[in-house]
């Protein structure tokens, strides 16, 4: 029986702009694509850019109230400086919607993906990273008025290592079969590269700029949302894990305090050795992104993160499971909240739980990996929920919410 959850406790889905909008033409990540071996294109996605009403009436039916979703940069800012009105304009009837049918908006500013021409004057490394994505955020202000939530930058560690990534694939030497950098695999593909730590400190720069603007012109509460990759040490690896966790993870968390809420983004959990990182055993359970089924993952990162951050408010942005089996979804989901609810009681100030995913969307690179509680059918755009939502919505409700 589920008790701890507070009352006003957020339970919804997320969803990013680039995965499930479709033809997202003016973004690094839609330049990029099809370009090695094995990577299929996003092309129109689920078509949410047209069908957002549809998307957010499914979680609204279910028992749902809140919604996670971004704007893209690509749209609103196509090319320097030209800010897009009608774009302006799309997102806010988006935020509009979520209102009307009594969802709370929690809108993320960049997901991953930025305009190719920011891409091309150097990135987040680039000299004026900092001014073009305050810029950016400032041309957006206007529309955020009366969403509570914000999310500034979605995973800025992952974020780091599709930048390496990326720069791998330019590079003449890296041949070979692209990875989705989602995917865990087993080997022959290439171990993920750690993330960088300039190109992280200089996302914590950034978050930090535009916290402050939105500070300034909204009334949001203000964060941004780190993976978390619930280590555990094997014995006598304590420090190999510590050493680990900064590089992976702490940075971020530590950049996030001063912020008004961080939000926990958790999946499974790996094991730390003498060695460093072991990869995710073979295993039946496995799940499609070859993680391991490990749904008391989202205890681990939360406790981490009111560790780390000395305790502030928590939103968890995102848990779910890649699976084509909609009954593990829901054995997996009823699990992670059990050990949600005991990190609530043991203190953590927990204000919400946003699945990953509403939709089957577009895992970076491919489509195979289903995190939805919605099936879309890619010729159609037919939504076809799965016993996941109407499961998500009616724990909802039990817990009074
Ligand atoms: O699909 C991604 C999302 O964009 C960021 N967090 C992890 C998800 C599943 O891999």
């Amino acid at each position: 029986m589920m008790t701890e959850f507070p009352p006003g406790f957020l339970w919804g889905a997320s969803t990013a702009p680039h995965q499930i909008e479709g033809n997202n033409l003016n973004s690094d990540f839609w330049a990029s694509e099809g370009r090695m071996p094995g990577m299929e294109r996003s092309g129109d996605a689920c078509d949410s850019y047209h069908r957002y009403r549809e998307d957010m009436r499914l979680l609204a039916d279910a028992g749902l109230n809140a919604y996670r979703f971004g704007i893209e940069w690509a749209r609103i800012e196509p090319v320097p400086g030209m800010i897009s009105r009608a774009e302006l304009a799309h997102y806010r009837r988006m935020i509009e919607t979520a209102f009307e049918l009594g969802l709370t908006p929690v809108v993320t500013l960049h997901h991953f993906t930025s305009p190719l021409w920011f891409a091309q004057e150097g990135g987040w490394l680039g000299e004026r990273a900092v001014e073009r994505f305050g810029a950016y955020a400032e041309a957006v202000t206007p529309i955020l008025d009366g969403v509570e939530w914000v999310v500034t930058m979605n995973e800025p560690n992952m974020l780091a290592i599709m930048i390496g990534m990326a720069q791998a694939m330019q590079d003449q030497q890296a041949a070979g079969e692209w990875q989705s950098p989602t995917l865990d695999n087993e080997s022959p593909r290439p171990p993920l590269p750690a993330p960088d730590m300039k190109i992280g400190e200089r996302l914590v720069e950034a978050h930090h700029a535009v916290r402050d603007l939105l500070r300034e012109r909204t009334g949001a509460k203000v964060g941004w949302t780190v993976a978390n990759r619930a280590f555990v040490a094997r014995s006598g690896a304590e420090e190999k894990k510590r050493e680990l966790e900064y590089i992976w993870e702490d940075l971020y968390l530590e950049g996030s305090r001063g912020d008004d809420f961080v939000g926990v983004q958790s999946y499974s959990s790996q094991w730390v050795g003498p060695d460093g990182i072991e990869p995710h055993p073979q295993h039946p359970d496995n799940t499609l992104v070859g993680t391991a089924y490990r749904p008391d993952a989202l205890g681990i990162a939360v406790r981490h993160t009111v560790e780390v951050t000395g305790g502030m408010p928590i939103l968890v942005t995102e848990n779910g499971i890649a699976t084509g089996d909609d009954t593990r979804r829901i054995a997996y989901t009823g699990e992670a909240l059990k050990h949600l609810e005991a990190a609530i009681a043991d203190g953590a100030d927990v204000r919400g739980y946003l699945h990953w995913s509403l939709l089957d969307n577009y895992e970076w690179g491919h489509w195979a990996p289903t995190f939805g509680l919605v099936e879309v059918d890619r010729e159609t755009f037919e939504r076809r929920p799965k016993p996941s939502l109407a499961w998500l919505g009616e724990t909802a409700r039990r817990t009074g919410n």
